[in-house]
């Protein structure tokens, strides 16, 4: 059992038992010129986690590792968009308005897309979430409990809003959570930061955090 150095200990990788798990890595919040850009934030800020998120892909695929993508968004008729998330920031564009890549945040517009460089391939679910975290009014944990999985690795943006609520979800479910520091961003480096330091608190209160390198060099 391959042992990763990661905070508060080390976690006990159990290849068979484990997937990774890629949370929003949408063009919407990772591309200039998206609903992130268009709010202000610097996109700068998230496109950081790609590269290693990529390496960290191409590593699980090599290893048959179940990969999973989720995509925040909604159905075009914005039926399943509650209307406090909607109307939640008095936003000047919100969920559902025309944005620069079509509908934000909307089901089948170039924005909710996956950025090219991590587009999932055949056989990788992808799950399309309604809410911030991943198991929220989706089918992830069926999926997940399908195969057996017990451990997920996690990826993706934002670390302190998707990221830490999936992984508070999975840690209620009764999964470990191991998240790659550098697979993940923040528009708020301060938050970025807490958001890492709040999972791995408390002996590992939600979790596990590692570099990505370290799991690398486990599955090599
Ligand atoms: C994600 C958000 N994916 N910040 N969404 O974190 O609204």
């Amino acid at each position: 059992m391959p042992s990763i150095g990661a905070a508060p200990y080390a976690f006990d990788l159990r290849p068979a038992a484990a997937a990774l798990l890629i949370i929003d890595m949408q063009r919407d919040f990772l591309e200039p010129g998206g609903f992130g850009a268009v709010l202000g934030n610097d996109v700068a800020r998230l496109r950081g986690a790609i590269a290693p998120t990529r390496a960290v892909l191409e590593a699980a695929r090599a290893a048959a590792m179940l990969v999973i993508h989720t995509r925040e968004g909604h159905r075009p008729d914005l039926a399943d968009l509650p209307p406090a998330k909607r109307r939640r920031g008095n936003l000047p564009i919100g969920i559902g308005d025309p944005g620069p890549m079509g509908r934000i945040l909307v089901r089948g517009e170039p924005g909710h897309d996956i950025v090219p460089e991590l587009a999932p391939i055949a056989g990788e679910p992808v799950i399309d979430k309604p809410g911030k975290g991943a198991f929220h009014a989706t089918d992830l944990e069926a999926i997940l409990r399908g195969r057996a999985i017990a451990q997920l690795i996690v990826c993706g943006v934002t670390t302190e809003v998707c990221v830490n609520t999936t992984v508070r979800e999975a840690n209620d479910r009764g999964f470990d959570c191991l998240v790659l520091e550098d697979c993940t961003g923040s528009y708020f480096p301060e938050f970025h930061a807490a958001g890492l330091a709040m999972i791995r608190a408390q002996g590992g209160i939600f979790g596990w955090v590692a570099p990505s390198a370290r799991l690398l060099a486990a599955l090599s």
